[in-house]
């Protein structure tokens, strides 16, 4: 017998033990659902320098068959999102049958309001209303797009901001920002929804239209129901709360979506969880708090938003994706009545301690069986490498001139 199935069984009797129904976590993995992005399967770099990857995407077409493989080998990745225009086509419609050919749904469709010479000032805080008609018109132009792929997110973010003091007026630009965005959110059909992704500099350094939660949350108030904020885990200080962030949003009804990464210093795209694996398991146990609590309405998009510059982009997806899995597998481990039980009884130590055991289970032969009952290789990673699918793509995609992320430097 396998190794990992004798794990499993010690951990199910385990767990069986300490009153979890195994079941029912196997079915919630089972349920999980995270979206890759486009611009992390095409050659990218930093502003220093792309070191080219062998076989990187260099076409929309390609970056959804690399996509695929990552749910192809995990099971829980069945959707891509879309930058336009960095993934512009003809037909939109042949790139939604390709995708779903490969057993791929097209998800969040992303403006890109940042890399056009009229965007030095802004997009839709641009003091000229000539540019701010035009960044709306973008926007129009994805709330298309996102209709005729079946997409019910279009994912903001925007470079927007100053870059020294006296620049701009603050509020000016922010009354500019909500007109904007009220036409947008006016042209979205019911049930799209508008995530508004929030950024503390970067790269505009002195300050950002939509730079914390509280802005992205103020703007989502303005516009509508439908309207929610995102979270990416780099764009906060160090030291930042997230989980608390993400409880209160989820408390407003207010949380669309998650861009997972993590960071060192500021929005270094790493792995998530490889710099602080329990921050990340902090937040999902608050979003699990969420999903259990029949008092709050949840609807939030998982999505992965990094790019690997050094790192082969497939394998680098995989192992994000596994992560995420790994993760969310111990935070539905939390024994959520013993929890609740230590905090209304003050006891500090036993409540922390309930957050620990389930941290420091080892889940990995949990979800070895998850994956044999879907059908699938209990090692993605290892499974992915033998597959020949990386080999494959050296040998038939020749490097472009460019990068085909789109991203800086590319
Ligand atoms: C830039 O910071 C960024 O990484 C944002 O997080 C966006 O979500 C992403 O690019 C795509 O535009
Ligand atoms: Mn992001």
């Amino acid at each position: 017998m396998e190794r990992w199935r004798e794990a499993y069984k010690l951990l199910a009797d385990d767990l069986g033990a300490r009153g979890i129904d195994v079941e029912k976590v196997k079915a919630a993995l089972k349920k999980q659902w995270i979206e890759t992005p486009s611009w992390g399967y095409g050659d990218s770099g930093t502003r220093f320098k792309v070191f080219k990857q062998p076989g990187a995407a260099r076409t929309p077409f390609e970056k959804i068959a690399d996509a695929a493989q990552v749910h192809k080998f995990t099971g829980i990745a069945p959707s891509v999102a879309l930058h336009i225009p960095w993934d512009k086509v003809d037909d939109y419609r042949e790139l939604k049958e390709y995708a779903e050919s490969l057993g791929l749904k097209l998800g969040a469709i992303n403006p890109n309001l940042f890399q056009d010479d009229d965007y030095k000032l802004g997009s839709v805080c641009h003091p000229d209303p000539a540019v701010r008609q035009k960044a709306v018109e973008h926007i129009l132009e994805c709330i298309e797009i996102a209709k005729t792929v079946g997409s019910q997110i279009i994912s903001l973010w925007l470079a927007d901001g100053t870059n020294y003091p006296g620049q701009d007026s603050f509020r000016a630009r922010r009354h500019r920002l909500i007109e904007a965005l009220q036409q947008a959110y006016a042209a979205m059909p019911a049930p799209m929804r508008l995530l508004i992704e929030y950024k503390f500099f970067e790269p505009a350094f002195y300050h950002t239209d939509l730079g914390d939660w509280g802005m992205a949350l103020l703007t989502a108030q303005k516009l509508g129901e439908r309207a929610q904020v995102l979270v990416d885990l780099g764009h906060h200080p160090l030291g930042t709360n997230i989980e608390q962030i993400v409880a209160i949003l989820i408390d407003e009804g207010r949380l669309g979506g998650f861009h997972f990464n993590n960071k060192k210093y500021a929005d270094d795209d790493l792995t998530v969880g490889s710099i602080n694996p329990y921050e990340l398991f902090l937040i999902f146990n608050e979003l699990i708090a969420g999903e259990l609590d029949p008092s709050v309405d949840m609807n939030v998009a998982y999505m992965i938003d990094q790019s690997h510059n050094v790192k082969p982009k497939i394998e680098a997806m995989i192992q994000s994706v596994l992560n995420v899995q790994e993760t969310y597998a111990k935070a539905l481990l939390i024994d959520r009545e013993k929890l609740t039980e230590a905090q209304l009884a003050g006891d500090i130590v036993r409540a922390e301690e309930t957050l620990l055991e389930a941290y420091r289970t080892d889940v990995r032969p949990l979800l070895a069986a998850v994956r044999e009952e879907m059908g699938l290789h209990p090692d993605p990673l290892a499974a992915y490498r033998a597959s020949g699918y990386y080999e494959k793509i050296c040998a038939e995609r020749q490097p472009t001139e460019g990068g085909s992320s789109g991203y800086p430097g590319a």
